[in-house]
């Protein structure tokens, strides 16, 4: 009974829908994509003292990708959470860059990031993003 319902039934009906799915599925991960902005915080200067400001007036969207260019050497990228940003610290285990050429994709809401080498980011060197 059940196998000539499906069989006969919902076979052509199910066949549709989960093509169909799939092609919606594969439709929004491109579309998130292809539509992904970059940006080069603190653009030309890169990433330095002082680069607090550079956010504003940006509107920025989860899926958008930061790029992070500064010499390894002198600073890093520390992900923080807000509590990390107001106190200049980065938790213990916390995700941080250091290749001088991050690529770091924004997640929905507010995205914290500080340089992590002494005295660097109560120098300014700290930006917060909000991600729509
Ligand atoms: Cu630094």
């Amino acid at each position: 009974m059940l196998k000539v319902l499906i069989g006969q039934m919902d076979k052509g009906r199910g066949a549709a829908a989960v093509v169909a799915t799939v092609l919606l599925l594969g439709l929004l991960l491109n579309s998130e994509n292809a539509w992904a902005a970059t940006f080069t915080v603190g653009d030309a200067s890169g990433w330095k003292f002082n680069v607090d400001g550079w956010p504003e007036g940006k509107t920025f969207n989860s899926g958008d990708v930061l790029v992070f260019n500064y010499n390894p050497e002198r600073h890093d990228v520390a992900v923080v959470d807000k509590q990390g940003y107001d106190a200049c610290k980065a938790s213990e285990g916390a995700t941080i860059f250091q290749s001088g050429s991050d690529q770091v994709t924004l997640v929905k809401g507010q995205n914290y990031f500080i340089c992590n080498f002494p005295g660097h980011c109560e120098s300014k060197m700290k930006i917060a993003v909000n991600a729509l």
